[in-house]
């Protein structure tokens, strides 16, 4: 998968499980979940619940603050040796909560310089983050990007949160929409790896997504993950609760399909928690929580 990628790329991506498929057997990442708050909505959302655009939908994670994830970060590191990514992805925004997030990438990149730092966010705030990302080393940024056209995103995004104001409709994904591309090309420009999610809903966004890949791609984004839609009534999002249904796995696969050609697709992707632990599909959280890491000191 990854030989036809130039040299410099292959070099930062070979141990990362996510950004490489054969890393995924060997490597591990774990998730500190720091950053509670959100910036927007997404109709696929119930705030109670981790951030669905990167991590599982459905599932609460043990919130952190930044010495205690700090702490469980060289807990984990000690004890799994092939654990070569630090993430962080939620529960919310990792980018609304930026003292958070990056008082947890400084620390580790000083105490623990051999982890990559990952994260993952909706874009919103990331134009104004990127030389704080670029100054700590964080080569693996993750945008989710559900549309490039503000009329779906309006059907995605009820409202965001902007410049002090609520802003809903068009409006609002027109300036998300931006936000996101805005951030995209200054990434690429900086020679920052950016991988793409994008959630598929069907009937909403699934037939745009193959233009969405086109584009990202033109901009740099070196790899493309399409995520099915988890909505259950039972979580309380507005799509669960509207019975909007997510994709089916041959739905999925013919997606991932039609965009090969033109991009690197993920298909491992394994939806994880915003404090998962280990290998991509096995977690291993439970044997690291709060009240175990400090019985361990
Ligand atoms: Fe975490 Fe995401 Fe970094 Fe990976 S997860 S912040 S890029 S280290 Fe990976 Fe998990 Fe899928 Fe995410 S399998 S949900 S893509
Ligand atoms: Fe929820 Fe994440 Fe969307 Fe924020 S960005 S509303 S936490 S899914």
């Amino acid at each position: 998968q990854l030989n036809h990628l130039p040299e410099h790329i292959r070099a930062k991506v070979h141990n990362h499980p996510c950004y490489s498929e054969e890393a995924h057997h060997y490597y591990a990442r774990m998730h500190v979940a720091v950053a509670p708050a959100c910036n927007i909505q997404c109709h696929y959302c119930n705030r109670k619940y981790d951030c669905a655009n990167e991590s599982r939908p459905g599932v609460v994670s043990e919130l952190l603050t930044p010495a205690q994830a700090i702490k469980k970060t060289l807990a984990v590191a000690a004890t799994i040796p092939q654990m070569t990514v630090l993430g962080i992805a939620g529960p919310g925004d990792p980018l609304a909560n930026p003292e958070r997030t990056f008082a947890t990438f400084r620390a580790l990149s000083e105490q623990a310089p051999d982890i990559k730092l990952c994260v993952s966010t909706n874009g919103l705030a990331l134009p104004e983050c990127v030389d704080e990302l670029a100054k700590h080393n964080i080569d693996h940024v993750t945008i989710t990007i559900n549309c490039i056209d503000p009329e779906i995103g309006a059907q995605i995004y009820p409202w965001i949160f902007w410049k002090n104001r609520r802003i809903r409709g068009i409006k609002a994904a027109e300036i998300l929409i931006e936000q996101q591309q805005k951030g995209l090309e200054m990434l690429t420009a900086r020679g920052i790896l950016v991988k793409v999610n994008s959630v598929m809903i069907p009937g909403i966004n699934d037939v745009h997504l193959a233009e969405v890949s086109k584009v990202v791609k033109a901009k740099g984004a070196f790899l493309h993950n399409v995520m099915p839609l988890i909505a259950e009534a039972e979580h309380g999002t507005f799509y669960g609760i509207m019975g909007q249904r997510g994709p089916t796995a041959s739905e999925l696969k013919a997606l991932q399909d039609s965009c090969e050609g033109d991009m690197n697709m993920m298909r491992h992707c394994r939806q994880c928690r915003a404090d998962a632990v280990g290998l991509l599909g096995e977690d291993r959280g439970s044997e690291f929580t709060l009240d175990k890491i400090e019985a361990m000191e």
